[in-house]
């Protein structure tokens, strides 16, 4: 037995407090993996429970049918396990209506964004899924193949001013910096190259606000769907694990309608940057550089590497004295109050976060995690010993064969990491991530 929308669920456990069927799809979302369902979905789930209407979503998977199988046959319901030391808990979200797979149904795509409904695209594509080239251009030969976003989103915007519907936000919640501004330049490049009679119109009826996005959420086990069916009583293909934390900070600048998400915990400012900065540079910094300096010492599991008194006290000097001093924080942004929760979630036993999720796609990563931090305190004349420490871990995982380098320059990388100056080949100015930063 599958859940379903007659499941008899347990009093305990949290459900839809609307009408799923009365909802239109407002929301088109493109890469409808567990971090969606476990983050920006909810807070849409809480916002119809509030009164909100219309925002159902629409998930899209770009290339693969697996989460479309998943959640079809359950009516887009799954469940959210939220799992800490004091226990777990279990909810069931209504806010995904079905799952498109772009690769099969191409049409359907951008026929869902097209909608007269729809008001907002957002995407978890991941940092890859921009398809910047090393310029950080678009670049355009890989938008143009064929599972790419910018091709659903630019033929579909293409048929909304055609039939005169209003323009879109375009909301990107990947942890990119700055992603609001970069998903709108490589929209609009996309656009000048192959839609070009609607450039000025986007520019004048879209937004991309940008986007700070924060919960963790490790890769669902068999382990994780058993346990879940134990206490649900029903299978559930879609089921996603989760921190109790959760935050979302949105920049106010929408084309159109939005669900009322502040209402519901997410916080609308006029300036993203600084929680964006932070986030980048002190959780998913730490996390990078526990990933490999953790898998170099045998660890699988975030808990334990934070755990490891040879780990820890790197982590801290990361967050506290190497990147919260390059962030020009809000006021009431506590920085150091930042860290010390940052060590706690880590610490979480309940969440088996494998390092080697973490550890994917490095090349998209350290660049706003670690290459800007390290940048801004040498151009004052210090020094990051705990980065150094990381980038030596990084390079060792590119050498070391035992652990696969799963990234869109594994090649490259690995072939940088075995030259006679590995740092040079990977970070010098005509490096694999040349930036600012020079190493020595
Ligand atoms: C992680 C992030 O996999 C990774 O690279 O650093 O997915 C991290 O768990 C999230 O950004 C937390 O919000």
């Amino acid at each position: 037995m599958r859940l379903a929308a007659d499941t008899v669920l347990p009093p305990s456990i949290g459900r839809p407090a609307y009408d799923r069927e009365r909802q239109a799809a407002g929301i088109v979302h493109i890469g409808i993996g567990a971090f969606h369902r476990a983050h920006q979905a909810v807070y849409t789930d809480d916002a119809m429970g509030a009164g909100d209407r219309d925002w159902g979503i629409v998930g899209v998977s770009l290339r693969s049918g697996d989460v479309a199988a998943q959640l079809n046959p359950q009516g887009g319901l799954y469940t959210v396990a939220t799992r800490s030391v004091a226990g777990s808990s279990l909810r069931v979200i209504g806010a995904v209506q079905q799952v498109l797979v772009a690769s099969e149904d191409p049409q359907a795509v951008i026929d869902a964004i097209a909608a007269p409904a729809t008001h907002i695209v957002s995407f978890t594509v991941t940092e890859k899924g921009y398809l910047r080239a090393a310029d950080g251009s678009l670049d355009i030969d890989a938008a143009r193949a064929s599972a790419s976003l910018y091709r659903f989103v630019g033929a579909a915007l293409a048929a909304r001013c055609a039939a005169g519907l209003p323009g879109l936000t375009l909301l990107s919640c990947d942890n990119l910096a700055n992603n609001g501004a970069v998903l709108r330049r490589l929209m609009r490049e996309y656009l000048a190259a192959e839609h070009r009679d609607i450039v000025d119109w986007f520019d004048g009826e879209c937004r991309c606000p940008a986007t700070m996005i924060d919960r963790i959420v490790p890769a669902t086990t068999e382990a994780d769907r058993a346990a879940i069916e134990g206490e649900l009583g029903v299978r559930d293909e879609g089921a996603v694990v989760t921190e109790g934390f959760s935050q979302w900070v949105i920049e106010d600048d929408f084309a159109g309608p939005r669900p009322r998400w502040e209402a519901v915990g997410a916080e609308l400012v006029a300036d993203v940057a600084p929680y964006e900065t932070a986030k980048l540079r002190m959780l998913n910094g730490a996390h990078s550089a526990l990933a490999y300096i953790g898998l170099g010492k045998g660890h699988e599991f975030v808990h334990q590497a934070i755990a490891d008194p040879a780990i820890r006290p790197l982590i801290e000097t990361l967050m506290r004295d190497e990147a919260a001093p390059t962030i020009d924080a809000e006021p009431g942004q506590d920085l150091a109050a930042y860290a010390d929760a940052l060590l706690e979630r880590f610490a979480n036993p309940a969440l088996h976060h494998r390092l080697i999720q973490i550890a994917m796609d490095g090349s998209q990563k350290i660049p706003q995690r670690w290459l800007e931090t390290l940048a801004w305190h040498q151009r004052r004349g210090g020094r990051c010993p705990s980065l150094g420490v990381a980038v030596d871990a990084w390079i060792a995982f590119l050498q070391g064969g035992e652990h696969p380098v799963d990234d869109p320059l594994a090649d490259r990388l690995r072939a940088a990491a075995a030259a006679p100056d590995a740092r040079q080949a990977l970070f010098g100015p005509d490096g694999v991530l040349a930036s600012e930063w020079r190493p020595d």
